[in-house]
């Protein structure tokens, strides 16, 4: 189809009033860069963009990301004008209301073609690139488009995203920067003089720059780009900031408040529209995005008779089970080691586990060693090099997961997850089933020191809706938890592996792990005292409750290494594992103390065998004495509510 440069100017302007009045309706909202981004937005979405409205989670759609999510009301127009289910005036009219469609910043999961939910500058670029890289290993011809702003820009992890994306030559991307030289605060000269030319060049990228005002440029500019192979493509568009707005454009003023009602009829009399009327759509306008419609319409079903090319493809939990390793009960072996012989184990009966380590994978132990790498021009492997990366690697892996049916992870050291942690973030909110595989996951780290001694982070993740982490307490369980990650289609999953060896447990079960938390020694269904413990602190307890059990003392052990799984069981199985009647209890886990008073007793009957300061360089069986993690100080700490 092709549109004279006056329809589109109308279908801009439209996008323009309708974008002003949510705004104005709301009371508060960002007309700034909707009204800037319209004239860049219809030459896409009306000549280029493969979205079919009628079907918006068909697979070979383009992905369009709208990365300043401050300028949500663009990305609502848009889908309104498409015919969206659910993007319908009535949603429009409650921009930001309680139960709207049209949140304040685009939601995945509450409006229909959201493909991932953004508003912290700069992640929405990183989960495009996820998108771009998910749909180059599936093989996927579809393109993946991404407007953003300096804000975007100015955020490092846009910074990471965009090099590693360049290092792969990662094409059928395309990033529309809105560069209109203002943020909040004024110009962006207050904060930056980065040419963002010359950063994109050196990154790998394709350089491309338009008028985002002139719709012969930006006609020229989308098919050029459109071109362009082996390579990420960025657009930098020079825009005006609340464009067609006649007394506010250019201003910050504009960025993020409503026009008001003078400017806002001003701007509707300078653009040819009633300035009397609201929510107004011109039929011309309607018709034009059916007939785009339309066109993606018989897209989408011709790809859908032809069938996608294949990948990934998943495992059933009873497969899964099947296909973890034996583990020798005489050899200890650290978690993290054992993570890894599981996941090559389960690589193999699913096909979609793909993923990759910020630089730290013969210390991680992720690499699936029968899959090979993906590198520039060949993304046939599974493994990924996200470079030194953490937060773009989190946010990549999101953008891998929320494409389709890839189950991607990200992996670091665990002191390291608060750089992922915006990111994972992001996973919960969206309930997106990222996965992150941390190590080294306490002060047992040794020489390396408190730097990489994490205490704090698995408060951090357990205090995160939404989040499922898992403290496995040896190789088995480490098993059990990745059994229990794939099967969680429901959120983001981590799991927290030992740098250091752990004796194989007797008493461990696939089923105790599915409950989150189980007793993994006792037998006595009214004990006396229990241990409360996760992961590596597990086994110290077993020991000094074998020497308080030979003393006849009725004591039980119970794992815990998902509290967020043992949280939704029902109360009686909570009850048999943690009676509420034994109040004498000791908890043990290499973390700060923080969070595990829910399942304390009383307090004259609890001891705690936690870290609740910074760690220590040195190696760690001296830590771990020093810090009086030793079964026999558990023992002592037993006793003394005994
Ligand atoms: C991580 C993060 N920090 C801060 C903000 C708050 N914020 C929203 S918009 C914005 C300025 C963005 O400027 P720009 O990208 O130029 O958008 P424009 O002014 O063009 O609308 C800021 C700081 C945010 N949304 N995310």
């Amino acid at each position: 189809m092709k549109y004279t440069n006056e329809q589109l100017k109308l279908a801009a302007d439209t996008i323009r009033c309708l974008c002003a009045d949510m705004i104005e309706k709301a009371k508060s909202g960002h007309p700034g860069a909707p009204m800037g981004l319209a004239d860049l937005a219809v030459s896409l979405w009306l000549n280029h963009l493969d979205f079919d409205p009628k079907d918006t989670q068909w697979e070979g759609r383009d992905r369009f990301v709208l990365s300043g999510g401050h300028g949500s009301t663009l990305a609502y127009a848009l889908f309104h004008l498409a015919g969206v289910k659910g993007a319908e005036m009535d949603q429009c009219q409650t921009f930001r209301q309680l139960g709207s469609r049209c949140a304040g910043h685009p939601e995945r999961g509450v409006m229909p073609g959201v493909e991932v939910t953004t508003g912290p500058l700069g992640q929405g670029i990183a989960m495009g690139v996820g998108l771009a890289l998910a749909a180059k290993m599936a093989n996927r011809t579809n393109r993946t488009w991404i407007f953003c702003g300096d804000g975007d820009m100015e955020e490092g992890i846009s910074h990471e995203a965009c090099s590693f994306a360049g290092n792969l030559g990662l094409d059928r991307l395309v990033l529309v920067y809105d560069s209109n030289g203002i943020t909040i605060e004024g110009s962006t000269a207050l904060s930056m003089k980065d040419d963002a030319r010359k950063r994109f060049e050196s990154y790998g990228w394709k350089v491309l720059a338009c008028d985002g005002h002139d719709f012969d440029q930006i006609a020229r500019t989308y098919k050029k780009a459109m071109k362009i192979e082996g390579a990420p493509v960025v657009i930098i568009a020079t825009t005006t900031i609340g464009c067609g707005a006649p007394n506010k454009k250019g201003t910050s003023g504009v960025h993020g408040a409503p026009l008001g009602e003078d400017e806002l009829k001003a701007t509707k009399s300078a653009l040819g529209f009633d300035p009397e009327k609201s929510f107004y759509v011109p039929q011309e306008v309607y018709d034009m995005f059916a007939a785009r419609a339309a066109i993606c319409h018989r897209l989408r079903n011709r790809w859908v008779k032809v069938g996608a090319p294949a990948y990934g493809g998943s495992a059933l939990a009873g497969e899964l089970l099947k296909a973890l390793p034996a583990f020798d009960p005489a050899k200890p072996v650290a978690t993290r080691a054992a993570c890894g012989t599981v996941m090559n184990a389960i690589a193999k009966v699913y096909p979609s586990l793909v993923g990759g380590s910020a630089d730290l994978e013969p210390s991680n132990k992720t690499g699936l060693k029968e899959y090979g790498w993906i590198a520039a021009g060949d993304f046939t492997g599974r493994n990924i090099h996200f470079g030194i990366r953490e937060l773009a690697m989190s946010a990549i892996v999101n953008g891998m997961t929320a494409y389709g049916s890839w189950r991607a992870f990200g992996a670091t050291f665990f002191v390291f997850s608060d750089y992922c942690k915006p990111a994972m973030r992001l996973a919960a909110l969206m309930k997106l089933p990222s996965m992150w595989v941390f190590s080294h996951d306490s002060f047992y780290v040794g020489e390396d020191g408190p730097t990489h001694e994490p205490v704090e982070q698995l408060a951090m993740l357990r205090s995160m809706p939404n989040v499922t982490v898992f403290r496995p307490a040896d190789a088995n369980e480490t098993g059990y938890s990745w059994v229990e990650m794939l099967k969680n289609k429901e959120g983001p999953s981590c799991i927290l592996t030992t740098r250091q060896n752990l004796p194989i447990l007797e008493g461990t079960s696939a089923e105790g792990v599915s409950k989150g938390a189980y007793v993994v020694y006792g037998t006595d269904v009214n004990p006396e005292l229990m241990f409360l413990a996760s992961g590596s602190e597990v086994s110290i307890c077993i020991e000094a409750a074998k020497v308080l059990a030979e003393s006849g003392r009725r004591v039980r052990v119970v794992s815990m290494p998902c509290w967020e799984l043992f949280e939704k069981q029902p109360l009686s199985y909570r009850e048999s594992v943690i009676p509420s009647t034994c109040r004498r209890r000791v908890i043990a886990e290499a973390g700060v103390s923080f969070g595990w008073e829910r399942y304390a007793g009383d307090q004259a009957t609890t001891r705690y065998l936690t870290l609740d300061k910074y760690g220590e360089s040195g190696p760690y069986k001296v830590l771990a004495q020093h810090f009086g993690f030793t079964a026999e100080n558990v023992l002592a700490k037993a006793r003394e509510v005994l």
